[in-house]
């Protein structure tokens, strides 16, 4: 079988299949039936509401990145949701598709959004031919409303449907997931996201969240396979890897807050680009302020909720996990380092065994995502080159937990749509000024001779009255 340790080396280096560009945004279910609420722009982090479209409670929808919100009806009070676990037909980026397990259609499933004080009430319904459950993850509910099959509850056999209630006393960011064979169907992709608001609207205008992933659907296969602990092929957010992944949207001066959940089996450090941003919160709600802390990269532990909010600066940035190996696709961590190897003796010879052969990674890796998207090079079916995606100046060279944050001074209020490409205002950019690598003759250091020192540069003259031998030279 081919696993992503020995994909490289069975293609050298190569990749498989096409992709370039951005993909379609699909969102349902964004209950926005509240009248805005009029107010000054919240750019501070305590002003008042503004006048995004908000909810009929007071609170602005969130965005769930590639994925869509649960709707819900109310009997007597209680807000009644219907969830369905079942197998689901998934599509990574357009090139990958896998047989996963989900909620209602997809992985993950549908996000779940209330507020603090509603009373819910959810079914559930196994369309799986074994049994599940589901734990509502960091939720405050009575014991035998906690989902741990065995231990709260009977399991929930296939065919059943069992109803969950509680009341929400809590606001924050939460997931869901099933507590029953838990390796195997959290590693096929169900889980899902729970946002509490509270009942005081809080000055957001974009509320984003998603889920953090990995999966092991070896290159050639159409099942994530659940054994593998280390050696994941694709690592997502919300399931989608890069280019595929929807860019989060916001108008310059707005108050953005990115809402992340981690079920993967790994810890992610998310960076983004062009702001200082807050964490401000997690499962335990919207913190004091007193307890914000300003980072531009927050680790999203195993398991762990995190928050994070900024105010909105106009340009393209990046936002991705930090782990280089995680802003890739299906590639091996057993590849053979060529760099610096010269292999045009043995490429011939190489060829004469594995037709299509093609010696690379001399210089580096970035010549792979040419041979892949110019399509000479293929791998296996149904598996994503290790690198994609194209902007306005070239190849990204990203994949996996990848997307951009696109911030323009003239969208609309609650305009989610792509808008394209920064332009970068004139003398903003970095250019070319020159093409010879001999170019500028900086001061450069020899790794074995003496360290360069600047000889001729005078030695400063003593501050007159000061007593150096009191601050020991
Ligand atoms: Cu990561």
């Amino acid at each position: 079988m081919v696993t992503r340790r020995n994909l490289i080396q069975a293609m050298g280096l190569g990749g498989a299949g096409l992709l370039t560009g951005a993909a379609r945004a699909q969102h349902e279910g964004h209950d926005v039936s509240g009248t805005p609420m009029p107010g000054m722009r919240p750019t501070h982090p305590s002003a008042p509401p503004s006048d995004v479209k908000r909810h009929a409670q007071g609170y602005v929808p969130v965005r769930t990145l590639n994925g869509w919100t649960l709707p819900h009806t109310m009997k007597n009070g209680v807000k009644e949701f219907h969830l369905v676990a079942e197998e689901v037909e998934h599509e990574f980026a357009p090139g990958s598709k896998a047989k996963c397990w989900g909620y209602n259609g997809t992985t993950p499933g549908p996000t779940i959004e209330a507020v603090e004080g509603d009373r819910v009430r959810i079914y559930v319904t196994n369309r799986l031919r074994e049994h599940t459950t589901i734990h509502w993850h960091g939720i405050l509910l009575p014991s035998g409303m906690d989902g741990v099959g065995g231990l709260n509850q009977p399991h929930i056999k296939p065919g059943e449907t069992f109803v969950y209630e509680f009341t929400l006393r809590q606001h924050g960011t939460h997931m869901y997931h099933p507590h029953a064979d838990e390796m195997v169907q959290m590693a096929v992709g169900m889980m899902g996201l729970f946002v509490i608001h509270p009942k005081e609207p809080e000055p957001i205008d974009r509320d984003y969240c998603f889920l953090l992933h990995n999966w092991a659907l070896h290159p050639g296969t159409y099942r994530p396979d659940p054994s593998i602990m280390v050696d994941f092929d694709l690592w997502t957010f919300n399931s989608k890897v890069f280019p595929a992944i929807e860019p989060l949207v916001a108008r310059s001066g707005e108050r953005v807050r990115i809402r992340m959940g981690n079920l993967s089996m790994w810890n992610h450090p998310i960076h983004l680009h062009g702001v200082q941003f807050d964490v401000t919160g997690g499962d335990g709600g919207r913190w004091p302020q007193a307890r914000w802390r300003s980072e531009v990269t927050e680790i999203v532990a195993v398991g762990q909720m995190r928050d994070i909010e900024f105010v909105a600066v106009p340009g393209d940035w990046a936002f991705h996990c930090h782990m280089s190996h995680h802003t890739m696709n299906a590639m091996g961590h057993g590849v053979p380092n060529t760099i610096g190897v010269d292999q045009s003796g043995v490429e011939q010879t190489i060829r004469s065994m594995l037709p299509g052969y093609m010696a690379m990674g001399e210089a580096g890796m970035a010549e792979h995502q040419e041979h892949t998207d110019s399509g000479h090079m293929r791998g296996p079916e149904n598996t994503l080159p290790m690198m994609m995606g194209s902007g306005p100046h070239g190849n990204l060279e990203m994949g996996g937990m990848f997307t951009v944050v696109k911030v323009r001074d003239d969208l609309a209020v609650g305009d989610y749509r792509d808008p394209g490409w920064y332009r970068n205002p004139k003398g903003t950019q970095s250019w070319r000024v020159s093409a010879d690598a001999g170019f500028g003759n900086p001061v450069r250091r020899h790794p074995y001779g003496p360290i360069p020192r600047p000889t001729d540069a005078p030695s400063p003259a003593p501050t007159p009255g000061m007593d150096h031998s009191k601050h020991g030279g």
